[in-house]
Order: structure tokens, then sequence, then C-alpha cells
């Protein structure tokens, strides 16, 4: 089944956001596999975001992702990261649609709540720079014969 790497960012934190989100992804059906809560240094950072390095809003992005606690998560599913990238919405919140997470609780472009990745190469990458192997639980739950209907 496919796994997609999920950050819930500091305003998430801050805010007292992260049981609303991990509580939509769980009742969407996936299935939390790894979970830290963790202060991101600067170097983690950088290569987290290396995609992003010399555009312009790159320090500002640093600067936000290590200002406070961030919550690391795995969560898997079929077609886990398209799922999760279109319950995030649109990068700007502004033009995020209600009912996504960005569009139901940001409203700027610097502070949207929530990373997701978005391939299942950009999912491997930023599994293996937050999580060890040992970290990833692999379990079944009853209930997925009813969520893929295949009981
Ligand atoms: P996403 O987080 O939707 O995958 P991205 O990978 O293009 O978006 O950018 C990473 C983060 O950088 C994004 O969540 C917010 C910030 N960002 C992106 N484009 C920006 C811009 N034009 N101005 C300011 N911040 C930006
Ligand atoms: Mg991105």
């Amino acid at each position: 089944m496919e796994k997609t790497f999920v950050m819930l960012k500091p305003d998430a934190v801050q805010r007292n956001l992260a049981g609303e989100i991990i509580g939509r992804l769980e009742k969407r059906g996936l299935k939390l596999v790894a979970l830290k809560m963790l202060k991101i240094r600067q170097e983690l950072a950088e290569q987290h975001y290396g995609e992003h390095v010399g555009k312009p809003f790159f320090q500002s992005l640093v600067d936000f992702i290590t200002s406070g606690p961030v919550i690391a998560m795995i969560w898997e599913g079929q077609n886990a990261v398209q799922v999760v990238r279109k319950m995030m919405g649109s990068t700007d919140p502004q033009a995020a649609d209600p009912g996504t997470i960005r569009g139901d609780f940001a409203l700027f472009m610097g502070n949207n709540i929530i990373h997701g990745s978005d391939s299942p190469q950009s999912a491997a990458r930023e599994m293996s720079l937050f999580f060890s192997e040992a970290e990833i639980i692999s379990y079944s739950k009853d209930l997925e014969a009813w969520i893929y209907g295949t009981n």
C-alpha cells in the first residue's frame, strides 16, 4: 500500500489544530504508520525543502518550519500521496477550496498548516529524512475490509 509523508507545520501545532487534522486523515480511512513531534533543525529544513533552494521565499520557509515543533507522520492507503494532496488543498490557502485543510484553516501562503509529499518519489525521500525503517509500523486493521470493499 502506498505511503506518504505528512507534516503538521508549527502553525498547526500552535493553533491546536493537530487533533482535528489527524482526525480528518483517520476518518478518511488512511492508516497512521509513524508519528513523532520534533523541532526541525536548520540542516534538516534545508534538506527537506531542497527543491526550493534559491527561490525568493526559501529563507522565510526555513525560518518558519524551524520556528516551533512540528508533527511528522507517515500515512498509508491506496493512492495515499494524491489523496492527501487533495485533502490539503492548494499551496496558497486563499486559493484553496473550502473543505480542504488549507481552505478551512489557513489564510496566508507562508503559514499553510500542512505539508504532504507531492509524488511517491518525494514521499520515499522525505520519509527517510524523518524516520528510520524501525520507526515505521506495519500492522493491519480489521476495518480495512470496510474501507476498501474487500469484505
Ligand atoms: P506545497 O507545500 O503545496 O507542496 P511547494 O512545495 O511548492 O508547495 O512549496 C513549499 C512551501 O513553500 C509551501 O507550502 C509554502 C511555501 N511557498 C511556496 N511557494 C511560495 C511563494 N510563492 N511564496 C511564499 N511561500 C511559498
Ligand atoms: Mg511541496
